[in-house]
């Protein structure tokens, strides 16, 4: 990799081969880093992680891991939940191609038409077999914005729940007691609004997404405050679209092609093309549910965090399987209507993404290794910032990783949706950075109460309400998972969503678990009934010691009127599978191994893979496989492999996202689960992009790599893992 501005053939960066020997496990991942000319070096080197001849110096690792004492605020107390309504997101519209085509630098398949830059062309244009016809253009530009979380009076309180004093930004202090009207926070997103557009895309329609950048122009001077990635660049992932590379958002790709840098930056654009063609054009790769959000190399979390968020469902119209006409196909819940402006809407069909914030007391004083290196040099951190009070507030820290104690549906703390007696389909996003949910459908006759009021303090203030008498009333019957629809239904009591995933589910209003009628005024409480404290991982969840008192009602359901339903349950037949061939020992034996581990090094490089941190200059070396061989992660075009994704820690979990291509389970702890099911992960049936790993759990995946060619990556989707370099580069080979 000799293209990356200054700092190819770097000298200096080179480690002694015998130095390299003698340093064992920490001074591999600085070598590494190291002998690539890796862009990763300079960062390293100006957190004082770094010394000249690649090795760490002891005082500053003792210093990093001192200053990562994490310590977060807690947020005002929402004083009337429930009573926002849910936003309900509508489909974006397109760019109609009169305006398109007289842009200055129109969408367009030739050689420097991909980007502002003018270096980059798309792979493909037209995908195989399709009818030759211009994309459907979309034009989403990234802005500088404010959102609310609720319009509800907040009580501002202490970890403890005590009544606390507040400010404002005029400089003013509020005495304890005194409820406030929360400030809106700043939000860098997609046209501005969080969370940002939806796209309805279809199979056999390809879409171009131009993406600008406009974060430079704040219209409104909104305080950025102090976090989202200083440079203001961004690089968007289409999670999880079979794209290539260069539409695909993803460091390797942007660090040495393209934008060669971690993203585009003010006053850049770049044409994301979504080929809406499953992979290998095969209809059984088809999926259903993606998302797009940042992926700026080290700024993942926090620009995530600020906003940068889309959703994009997508449907297939091939024989009305799946085309938001439940009067087609599947049968699916849906009633669609064709827009004038070309896009489509789906009623009874919606989207749900979850994302747990926590909001600035203005009196736990910022600080992040980061801000003593140079990043927002106007916030003077370490400090109190009593004029953010009651904003969005996030430090990027390594360490435990980052959980909220507001948790949000679609952007707004505690919504309401009335619905109708009638069936739906909800498709669920985890938007969060490290929070994983398990929900459950719950009643409650005496409906939530404050954590406070029923004398909670600390971590278990997080979720701010629960619903002491909350009992299950209903089941979810799961039709879909990050890869598409299921082979078969799924019924449930209870589902987890980890960070990323995507699962689908139809739930019957007309009727309770045990065959009663739903009434008019009835309530139902959408109920995350997993404890997570920290990033690590959750304390208490129905697979391991389930906490009875903790059911947090996150979405309030209202059932309505009576309403026409052409759907069905249901039942049978979703999707058929791809095949998977005949596993042979040799084929095991010459998989790939990719282990995530807590290093020793600890502070910014303590989240390793294979013993390294990301280096976007290269891809990665396999751990020795079984056959005793050590292959780099490289695959040809049109390969298939088994990869084994190992978690080395025993107190963490990881959710391990590979771009590119969905994959299948074939073991999960030595024991086929292609055959036989493992319980605790009963959506194995189907395809993925992301394997759930609990403490000290492996997988080994099936996948694909084919139609395109080129550097992708593989991470954690932790976002404060994956931005402390808990990720790999891979290629696709010609
Ligand atoms: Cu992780």
């Amino acid at each position: 990799m000799n293209d990356i501005e200054g700092v190819a053939g770097d000298g200096q960066n080179q480690v002694a081969r015998r130095t390299f020997l003698k340093m064992g496990a920490i001074g591999a991942a600085v070598f590494a880093a190291g002998t690539a000319g890796s862009v990763v070096v300079p960062d390293l080197r100006r957190r004082g992680l770094w010394t000249p001849d690649g090795v760490f110096d002891a005082a500053s690792i003792a210093w990093a891991n001192a200053v990562y004492t994490e310590a977060f605020p807690t947020s005002p107390l929402i004083l009337s939940p429930f009573s926002d309504e849910l936003p309900v997101p509508r489909a974006l519209a397109p760019i109609a191609k009169s305006e398109w085509s007289n842009w200055a630098q129109p969408p367009g398949p030739g050689l420097g038409q991909q980007s502002s830059l003018g270096n980059q062309q798309h792979q493909i244009w037209t995908p195989p077999g399709n009818p030759v016809q211009d994309p459907i253009v979309y034009h989403i530009k990234v802005q500088v914005n404010q959102h609310g979380f609720t319009s509800s009076q907040v009580l501002p309180i202490d970890r403890f729940g005590k009544p606390t004093q507040s400010f404002d930004a005029a400089g003013k202090t509020y005495r304890p007691g005194t409820t406030r009207t929360l400030p809106k926070s700043t939000i860098h997103a997609f046209n501005g609004t969080f969370p940002g557009p939806m796209i309805n895309a279809e199979y056999g329609r390809p879409v171009i997404v131009r993406f600008e950048n406009q974060l430079d122009l704040n219209p409104m001077n909104l305080d950025r405050q102090d976090f989202g990635a200083p440079d203001l660049s961004f690089l968007t992932h289409l999670h999880n679209g079979h794209t290539a590379p260069e539409s695909d958002g993803n460091p390797h790709y942007s660090m040495i092609s393209g934008p060669k840098h971690h993203g585009y930056k003010p006053g850049m654009w770049v044409d994301n093309m979504y080929l809406n063609w499953p992979a290998g054009g095969d209809d059984r790769e088809k999926q259903s549910f993606f998302w797009f959000h940042d992926h700026r190399m080290d700024h993942t979390g926090s620009n995530v965090y600020k906003g940068m968020v889309g959703l994009y469902p997508i449907y297939d119209p091939k024989n009305g399987m799946d085309m938001g006409d439940e009067r087609q196909g599947l049968r699916l819940p849906g009633v669609r209507t064709n827009n004038p402006d070309g896009s489509f809407d789906v009623a009874y069909d919606i989207p749900l993404a979850f994302y747990d914030c926590r909001l600035d007391d203005g009196v736990t004083v910022h600080q992040d290794i980061h801000d003593a290196q140079g990043e927002f040099p106007d916030a003077h951190n370490p400090r109190k910032h009593p004029e953010w009070w009651g904003k969005t507030f996030y430090k990027h820290f390594p360490n435990h990783g980052f959980v909220g104690d507001i948790f949000t549906v679609n952007g707004t703390a505690y919504p309401v949706l009335e619905v109708k007696r009638r069936k739906y389909r909800f498709r669920f996003l985890d938007a969060s950075l490290a929070r994983i949910y398990e929900f459950k459908l719950m009643s409650s006759t005496q409906g939530p109460k404050s954590s406070v009021s029923l004398g909670y303090s600390g971590n278990e203030l997080q979720g701010q309400y629960r619903i002491p008498d909350g009992q299950q009333c209903m089941k979810w019957t799961q039709i879909a998972s990050d890869g598409g629809l299921l082979p078969t239904p799924i019924t449930r009591d209870s589902f987890e969503l980890w960070p990323a995933k995507r699962r689908e589910f139809v739930v019957d209003f007309t009727k309770y678990q045990d065959g009663t009628p739903t009434t008019k005024g009835d309530v139902i409480y959408l109920t995350n009934v997993m404890k997570m404290p920290d990033g690590r991982m959750w304390s208490n969840s129905s697979r391991f010691a389930p906490d009875p008192n903790y059911k947090i009602p996150m979405l309030k359901f209202v059932i309505g009127d009576n309403a026409p339903d052409d759907s069905v349950m249901p039942t049978g037949l979703l999707r058929e599978m791809p095949p998977i061939p005949t596993i042979t020992q040799d084929m095991l034996d010459n998989r790939m191994v990719f282990e995530v581990e807590r290093g020793s090094a600890g502070g910014e490089i303590e989240w390793l893979i294979n013993g390294v941190p990301f280096d976007p200059s290269t891809v990665a070396t396999s751990l020795k496989n079984p056959h005793g061989s050590t292959p780099k992660a490289q695959q040809k075009m049109n390969s298939f492999n088994l990869w084994e994704i190992r978690n080395g820690g025993g107190g963490w979990v990881h959710p391990f996202h590979l771009h590119m291509e969905e994959h299948r389970t074939i073991m999960r702890n030595g024991k086929r689960v292609d055959v036989t099911q493992d319980p605790s992960h009963p959506d194995d049936s189907g395809r993925e992009d992301l394997g759930a790993l609990d403490p000290a759990e492996s997988v080994i995946v099936y996948r694909g790599f084919r139609d395109f060619v080129g550097p992708y990556v593989a991470h954690c989707h932790n976002l404060a893992h994956e931005d402390h370099a808990m990720m790999f580069g891979w290629e696709i080979t010609p």
